[in-house]
């Protein structure tokens, strides 16, 4: 089967090798590998908290994937036939054997560290449309995919046949999900999506359909060559169902509906299928990144030592100036740092205002004669709860903040970098364009580590709940006025000194917890500014490393320098690349 196509990919294989296209030859080892294997790849995504990661554990029928409200997928995780046991595939090569689902909770988004050694996590279970080489893979969530990416899972997408895109029914459609499925699945020729609208459980009942109808239209409307194919569905009601046996449930959680696609799909006819046209296209994408590649191979070859000589003084110049302008990236980072710093001191003021006036009605209302209890006991507790839950309301906006200032830091600097350089590289009009410095710091980062920033603050955060903050409030207990046993008019006469003692022991509370806050966006500004920085520094190397092999190869003998050309044209014509 498939020798024709791997005649084809074993001589891309030999050209990749020939001129060290490194992309191009990672991506012929894993259709060689696909192909071997003959696995059929189902992945699951979505942006964060849609739930990915509970649709799995719906169709293996119970929590064994950490989920979580705030992001929590950090691996690639492939469920895979066989008796439970989990697999740990370590970067390094090295594998780890698990017989217990825990250890997955060691490798979530806030414990980065350790999930970034990972390749992927195999997880072993004994599910029936598993059988027959099915995989099923739950990947990181896509944030602001557009913008944000990881690289794991980027290597993972071209590799699968069937996408699951998980959609949040309560809110709307993102722009950034519309680009994911334009830009990233579409592009690839990954068109086998099956949307799954989840969290139909938190809409109201007799709106579902309309909403379901709402979410196919703006679908189709956006994606008008795309069969629009969309299951309503509640993973937690499934997840309860299973675990109650209640069928009824389990029929209105979507859950039936899921199954019966999963083994449609399955069925091997439209599997054959599948796989063939999904091998062919992943070959033809490569012919198209080798023709690429080679091409600018072609056009560095092209440059006389004269030329390159003087991009690579430019860059080099521009690599020694760049304190200058990075002054002004640091400058716009701050400035971003104030706005996010004032936006969220806004948000912690109001919902003070609301906390502290819920406060004082309780203490008003109380008329209970355990008063310093109540002080004590369930006071710190509202606080507390309440807010966990403006943390956990907060944190993905300030998360998606942070993204976007990473991706307009990368922004800035790939845009500056090619201006500057771009003219001071022109020595005379006659200079094409085509031969201006074409650095480009890749428009990627890696969600992992955003959220793995993110997720490490806002534990940061929570870890304050529990620490000293309430200490103000609490203290008051201690005050000499407050008796453990309190008559009613005791407490009425009290009461205005309460409060008032109270209003101002809280703005001491909400000055920490702002703080808090605002060492958290700092900490994270600062992370992401260090990682786009460091991205551009590799891109620059690379850079000054090709235009000095470049220089090497001039050097050496222009008989080499034209053999190099002639081999170019050469893998060129042989794959009819240069027609691409
Ligand atoms: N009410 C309701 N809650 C859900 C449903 N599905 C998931 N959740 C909850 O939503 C939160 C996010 O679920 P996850 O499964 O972790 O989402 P995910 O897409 O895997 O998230 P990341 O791994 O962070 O990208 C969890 O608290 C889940 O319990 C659903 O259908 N209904
Ligand atoms: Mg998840």
């Amino acid at each position: 089967m498939h020798t024709a196509l791997l005649t084809e990919i074993e001589q891309y294989r030999s050209t990749a090798e020939q001129f060290q296209l490194q992309q191009p030859l990672q991506h012929i080892e894993h259709l060689l590998q696909d192909i071997e294997s003959d696995a059929y790849t189902f992945i699951v995504v979505g942006e964060f908290s849609t739930g990915k990661s509970s649709f799995i554990n719906a169709l293996i029928g119970e929590p064994l994937l950490p989920v979580g409200v705030i992001p929590t997928t950090a691996t690639i995780n492939v469920l895979q036939y066989g008796e439970p046991h989990i697999d740990i595939h370590y970067l390094d090569g090295t594998i780890e054997q698990a017989n217990s689902s825990a250890i997955l909770d060691q490798f979530i988004a806030k414990r980065l560290d350790d999930a970034s050694h990972i390749n992927y996590i195999n997880v072993f279970q004994p599910l029936s449309f598993l059988k027959n080489n099915v995989l099923l893979i739950d990947t990181p969530g896509l944030n602001d995919v557009n913008e944000l990416r990881s690289d794991i899972t980027y290597q993972y997408i071209p590799r699968a046949h069937i996408v699951f895109f998980l959609l949040d029914c309560r809110t709307p459609l993102r722009q950034s999900e519309f680009t994911f499925l334009t830009d990233t699945l579409l592009s690839q020729g990954l068109d086998r999506i099956v949307f799954v609208a989840n969290f139909a459980d938190a809409v109201d009942e007799a709106e579902l359909p309309l909403i379901v109808e709402r979410i196919k239209r703006e679908l189709q409307a956006a994606l008008p060559e795309l069969t629009i194919d969309i299951i309503p569905f509640s993973a937690v009601e499934a997840i309860d169902a299973i675990a109650e046996q209640d069928d009824e449930l389990l029929h209105i959680s979507g859950y039936y509906d899921v199954h019966k696609k999963i083994t449609a799909l399955c069925e091997s006819s439209s599997r054959i299928e599948e796989t063939a046209r999904r091998y062919k296209q992943r070959a033809a994408h490569i012919q198209f990144e080798l023709a690429d590649a080679l091409q600018q191979l072609l056009l560095l070859s092209e440059q006389t030592e004269l030329q390159l000589t003087m991009q690579k003084e430019k860059v080099d110049a521009w690599q020694e100036q760049q304190h200058i302008f990075l002054r002004d990236l640091e400058a716009y980072r701050d400035e971003q740092v104030h706005d996010f710093k004032q936006m969220a001191s806004k948000s912690v003021a109001t919902f003070f205002k609301k906390m502290e006036s819920e406060l004082i009605e309780r203490i008003e209302l109380y008329e209970g004669s355990q008063f310093v209890h109540f002080f004590e006991k369930e006071i710190p507790a509202m606080l507390r709860s309440k807010m966990k839950h403006w943390m956990e309301q907060y944190a993905p906006h300030l998360h998606v903040l942070i993204s976007k200032l990473e991706q307009s830091l990368t922004d800035v600097l790939t845009t500056t970098l090619q201006q500057r350089v771009y003219i001071q590289a022109i020595p005379s009009e006659e200079l094409a364009e085509s031969e201006s410095v074409n650095i480009r710091v890749q428009k990627t980062s890696d969600p992992l580590l955003t959220s793995g920033l993110m997720i490490g603050g806002a534990s940061t955060l929570f870890l304050a709940l529990g620490g000293t903050l309430l200490l103000p409030i609490m203290a008051m207990v201690g005050l000499p006025y407050l008796q453990k046993k309190m008559l009613q008019d005791q407490l009425n006469k009290l009461r205005p000194q309460v409060i008032s003692d109270l209003q101002v022991n809280l703005l001491t509370v909400q000055h920490d917890f702002e703080q808090n806050v605002h060492t958290f966006i700092e900490d994270n500004a600062n992370k992401v500014y260090d990682s786009a920085l460091k991205r551009y520094n590799e891109a620059i190397n690379t850079q000054q490393q090709a235009i000095y092999a470049q220089q090497q190869r001039i050097a050496c003998s222009a008989q080499d320098e034209k053999e190099h050309q002639q081999n170019i044209y050469t893998a060129l014509n042989s794959y009819k690349l240069l027609t691409i």
